[in-house]
């Protein structure tokens, strides 16, 4: 889908345990200025359920598991995340929900701006006219 992918993150793996680095601009593909992380989600919760028009993001999933559905204006695809090495771009104008949190589930996010509520697209029907007038209508 445009507008997301996988990105794979180096994981250092020892004797002593694992470690895996971020580097704004280096491991993702913007300048990080905003680190948020959810967590204590009861499985039956489903969140998100909106859009950006502007913000990049990457989602890592540093414990247990979560899935993601990822919609646009014609397709729509699950991305299972479970491994804290595993990042999933998303960047603009791609709507997204976040369900199955399993326990102890910790989704951390790194955006590349600021939090802005009028920078959300919260309301499908506004989300496919403006995802139609960006990429044009699938028939
Ligand atoms: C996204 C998905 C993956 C803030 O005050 N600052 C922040 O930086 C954020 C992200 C949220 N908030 C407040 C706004 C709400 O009162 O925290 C509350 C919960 O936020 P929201 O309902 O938007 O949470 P989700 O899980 O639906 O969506 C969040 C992000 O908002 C969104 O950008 O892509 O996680």
């Amino acid at each position: 889908m445009y507008n997301t992918c996988m990105l794979r993150l180096k994981k250092n793996s020892d004797k002593y345990g694992k470690l895996v680095p971020i580097e704004g601009e280096n491991d993702i593909p913007f300048k990080i200025k905003r680190v948020y992380y959810i967590y204590g989600v009861d499985r039956t919760v489903c969140r998100g359920f909106h859009a950006h028009s502007k913000l990049h993001q990457v989602l890592i999933c540093v414990n247990g598991s979560v899935k993601i559905r990822l919609k646009n204006n014609s397709s729509e695809e699950i991305v299972f995340l479970e491994k804290p090495e595993e990042a999933l771009y998303i960047g603009p104008m791609i709507w997204r929900e976040m369900f199955e949190f399993s326990e102890n589930a910790v989704l951390l996010v790194l955006a590349s701006d600021y939090y802005d509520d009028n920078e959300y697209i919260r309301n499908w029907d506004k989300y496919v006219d403006l995802a139609e007038s960006i990429f044009g209508k699938e028939e």
